[in-house]
């Protein structure tokens, strides 16, 4: 049964994009800066034991998305979420006010990826996501394009003015969305 939608003091953010365009270090500086509950989904995941198999093909575990859904719902259904995944197609639609897609430039993502251990065919199907667009396909796919709002992160500056666009929104939803 899909659980009624009741009216939230905080919205629910979602922040995705192909690994290592930015999420995490731009959600660290969201929850400082609005109080707001950062939920690593890659992290949540490994604490509470939601991975699967291990994919050979693609060097990763498979997620159980079901049991993470039903792990999230309670949380997101409070609002007051910055949700960080590199995936976004199967989060229910109505738990989102807004979602930003990170994107960044793929030599600037090559170098980032590859500073962190990535290698050989994980290190290019990531590469070929960023340059196909696939986690902004993803998004506009999934959510209604009205809400889905695309950000360059290659650069500091530009980490800070997505951070100081992010943080004026959550103002913004405030001031609408609370009596
Ligand atoms: P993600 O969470 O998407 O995997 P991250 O936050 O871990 O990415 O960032 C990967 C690396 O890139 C990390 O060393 C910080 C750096 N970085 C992130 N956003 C950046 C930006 N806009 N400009 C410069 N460096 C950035």
């Amino acid at each position: 049964m899909v659980p009624m939608p009741k009216k939230r003091a905080n919205p629910n953010i979602l922040v995705t994009g192909t690994p290592g365009v930015g999420k995490s270090t731009l959600c660290r500086t969201l929850a400082t800066e609005t109080g707001l509950n950062w939920l690593d989904v890659s992290k949540l995941a490994k604490e509470q034991n939601f991975l699967e198999e291990f994919d050979e093909e693609y060097k990763c575990p498979v997620l159980d998305e079901e049991r993470l859904l039903d792990y999230m719902e309670p949380i997101m259904a409070d609002g007051g979420n910055i949700v960080d995944y590199h995936s976004s197609e199967f989060f229910p639609e109505r738990w989102f006010d807004v979602v930003f897609v990170l994107r960044t430039n793929n030599t600037v993502l090559y170098d980032r990826l590859a500073s962190r251990g990535y290698s050989g065919k994980k290190l290019e199907d990531n590469i070929s996501c960023e340059i196909f667009q696939t986690a902004l396909e993803e998004a506009t796919s999934s959510y209604s394009p009205d809400i889905v709002v695309d950000m360059e992160s290659n650069t500091q500056q530009q980490l800070e003015d997505n951070a100081i666009c992010i943080i004026g929104w959550v103002h913004w939803w405030r001031l609408n969305n609370n009596d």
